[in-house]
């Protein structure tokens, strides 16, 4: 077994085995390499293993494998986008990224493929596993105390993190894959998506209900039907005509239109994407050199080779046919790619049906006649067909390289949109992502039900998908599947109002999911918490800003945060930027929940989005009354909430008065970033903030330390303290 050693830092280091391919996933350079056989004693016998800090690592016949011995209280955290707890221990996984409609709770891989993991336990340390392909992470689950790892390549590259902390091991792993795609701040407005708003008076009438029930929206999504026969980049002129002054229109009502994209192009001579694409020899290819081709919704398709760059050049151009009529914001799908048949495939099922025809088949060769049917979808053996073209002339077989499919075709999008306007920031986000996608764009979960369980796991998701730097993430709220109750949609909002991507979104067939399809009482309860949200985007866009900038998460679990036992297991709640911990009610018929507080902290129970009804609650254990109107926002001792007025969307919103809910215990400092939202200004410093300190003196006065800098449209700024005893005391002070 040949391997090679790279030093990153001292808590960082990569065991390179065969030739990796590279996948992109990791920016950074090496400090220190030590090669393969340098004398240094680094070639290694067969059967002996690389010299990790924690685990063993093998080389077989079958590929690589990973070992660690599991203590029995060792928890494992990550996955990224995975099913599952936070706590992953005992599951089984693999990376393979999948349309996967049914998130069941034993799916073992979904649209991403994130195998970023956390040990934590006996002894704390991070694994990242930079290979495109397929792998198996079993985290105990044929035998409790021995995860394993089994990755069917030679050719890979495996970090190890050994920082002792878990916040900082995730800083490391960050570090190396750069800093996440930054969306314009009125991303961080609600969105209003169906599969699908058919025409633009479905559409106009979404937006009229949305303004006159005064509910705050900022955007409502075209979803597959707005093409001309699902071709991409083309428009339905009957259904949607003059677009362009429409697009105009809604943008002065501060709505914006996002339409979709899908992975496929539509085989058609008349098409002029697929023309170019065929003459050019863009799409991917078959080993003897076809256009390889399965159908998705437009029919027979054509995969772009989103591995070449003269390809994703070619692609990122073509969303200017939509940017030249005023869109700024796309959301990529079925980029796993998903298929839905090949030719090859239906023909096999076909051909075995045609055998079954006369025959009195028995129970048996039934089985087999229906899963030649039902296994048409995803077939491994379709994307064994595919080949790829690389820079140096080699091709690679699809297989190795499956789960950067979809993250390639965000990179086009994201370089294309660079090359149409470098200053500004689009909206854009893919359903198939792996590590280091998160450069390109954000995520949307996929298509989760309308599911109590769902919910719940967007909650346990949320901190995985940080942790690998897709920051700008969420699920359809609401749930795409099945039909939501008015109950499930009001404590869907109430935890998304912290998701960055705060999206309603339904799948063709269900019930309507508008947030006025529902009956009185739930429209106004979402209301208020809709309102909510637009009062939280100077908090949610600061944090968000600043964990991009410093390779932090938004969302992070207790377990990692705080060591006392009882913290341990808390998996119903999460930390939410420095400030907040927030603790949604998942239940449905509940009148409240269970919190587990690991510090004292100040309750906001939220019915009314301008009201405060605050409450200290000590350290421990407890059972909270929550109604459906109520949502509880939680403050750790010494921090700093800010807020602003809710307005019908975030361009529209006041600024000038900034309002600071603050628990104060000794000393209280925050810094409130803002920029621009819209452009990339802030890279070249044209940031501004807002420090506040707020702090007792020698005479147990309260002090106030307040520092502008940069353009900033905070004017007025109003404190409300609440300090140990549950005094509160109000203080006005103007920012200049
Ligand atoms: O096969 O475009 O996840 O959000 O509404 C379904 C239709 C294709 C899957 C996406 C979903 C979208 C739907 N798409």
């Amino acid at each position: 077994m040949t391997f090679s050693i790279q030093r990153f830092s001292a808590s960082v280091t990569a065991f390179v085995f065969g030739q990796p391919f590279s996948t992109g996933a990791v920016i950074a350079e090496p400090q220190f390499v030590q090669e393969k056989g340098s004398g240094l004693g680094i070639q290694q016998e067969a059967g002996s293993s690389a010299p990790c800090q924690y685990v063993s690592i093998t080389e077989a016949d079958d590929g690589i494998h990973i070992r660690y011995a599991l203590a029995e209280g060792d928890a494992i955290y990550g996955l990224g986008q995975n099913m599952g707890k936070l706590n992953k221990r005992g599951q089984l996984f693999k990376t393979w990224c999948s349309d996967e409609f049914r998130h069941l709770p034993d799916k073992a891989s979904l649209y991403g493929a994130h195998p970023f993991l956390m040990i934590k336990g006996e002894n704390n340390f991070a694994l990242f596993i930079d290979y495109p392909g397929e792998m198996t992470l079993d985290l105990g689950f044929f035998d409790t105390h021995q995860l394993s790892v089994h990755i069917l390549t030679h050719n890979v590259r495996i970090f190890e993190f050994t920082a002792a902390s878990a916040r900082q091991q995730v800083r490391d792993f960050r570090s190396l894959i750069g800093q996440p795609y930054i969306p314009p701040r009125w991303a961080f407005g609600y969105q209003q998506c169906r599969w699908s708003y058919h025409d633009n008076n479905a559409v106009d009438e979404v937006v009229e209900k949305f303004r006159h029930l005064d509910i705050p929206c900022d955007s409502v999504y075209l979803d597959i039907d707005y093409m001309e026969e699902f071709k991409d980049f083309t428009l339905d002129q009957h259904r949607f005509p003059d677009f362009s002054n429409w697009v105009a229109e809604l943008r002065l009502q501060g709505i914006r239109l996002i339409p979709i994209i899908d992975a496929g192009v539509k085989v058609a001579e008349s098409y002029s994407v697929y023309q170019e694409g065929c003459e050019k020899g863009y799409f991917c290819k078959t080993e003897t050199g076809e256009e390889f081709q399965a159908a998705v919704w437009p029919g027979l398709c054509a995969f772009p080779d989103f591995f070449q760059p003269e390809v994703r050049q070619w692609w990122g151009k073509q969303y200017q046919f939509l940017t030249d009529q005023g869109i700024d914001g796309f959301w990529n799908d079925m980029n796993e790619p998903a298929l839905f048949y090949s030719p090859q495939g239906l023909e096999q099922a076909i051909a075995h049906a045609e055998q079954c025809k006369d025959r009195n088949i028995g129970v048996h060769e039934f089985f087999a006649l229906k899963g030649a049917f039902d296994n048409l979808s995803n077939r491994r053996e379709d994307y064994q067909a595919i080949w790829h073209q690389l820079e140096d002339g080699s091709r690679i077989n699809h297989e190795q390289v499956h789960n950067l499919y979809g993250q390639k075709m965000t990179q086009a999008a994201a370089e294309g949109f660079k090359q149409l306007d470098r200053d500004k920031r689009f909206l854009m986000f893919s359903r198939a992502s792996a590590v280091g996608g998160h450069r390109y764009g954000g995520i949307w979960l996929g298509d989760n039900h309308s599911w109590w369980e769902h919910l719940k796991l967007n909650v346990t998701m949320m901190p995985g998908v940080n942790m690998c730097g897709y920051l700008y993430s969420g699920a359809d709220v609401g749930g795409f599947a099945g039909n939501a109750t008015s109950e499930l949609l009001c404590r869907w909002i109430q935890f998304a109002v912290f998701t960055p991507l705060l999206r309603n979104h339904a799948c063709m067939g269900t019930r309507n999911q508008e947030p006025y399809a529902f009956d009185e009482r739930a429209l106004n309860i979402m209301r208020q918490h809709i309102k909510l949200r637009y009062r939280l985007i100077p908090y949610l866009y600061s944090e968000f800003m600043l964990a991009a900038q410093n390779n932090e998460s938004l969302f992070w679990p207790l377990p990692l945060e705080y060591a006392d036992p009882a913290a341990q297991n808390v998996e119903d709640q999460l930390l939410v930027g420095r400030s907040l911990m927030c603790a949604p009610v998942l239940e449905s018929n509940a009148s409240g929940r269970y919190v587990y507080l690991p510090e004292n902290m100040l309750l906001w129970k939220v019915r009314q989005h301008d009201e405060f009804d605050l409450k200290i609650m000590s350290q421990g254990h407890h059972h909270l009354p929550l109604e459906l109107a109520d949502m509880a926002v939680f403050l750790r001792p010494d921090s700093v909430l800010p807020l602003v007025d809710s307005a019908h969307h975030v361009e529209a919103q006041d600024l000038s008065s900034l309002e600071c809910l603050v628990y104060l215990h000794s000393s209280a400092e925050y810094l409130l970033y803002h920029d621009d939202g819209v452009t990339h200004n802030w890279l070249q410093g044209k940031q501004a903030s807002l420090k506040i300190k707020v702090f007792y003196d020698a005479e147990k006065e309260i002090q106030l330390d307040v520092k502008a800098e940069g353009d900033l449209p905070y004017q007025q700024l109003k404190l409300t303290i609440v300090d140990q005893f549950e005094q509160a005391v109000v203080h006005h002070i103007s920012i200049d």
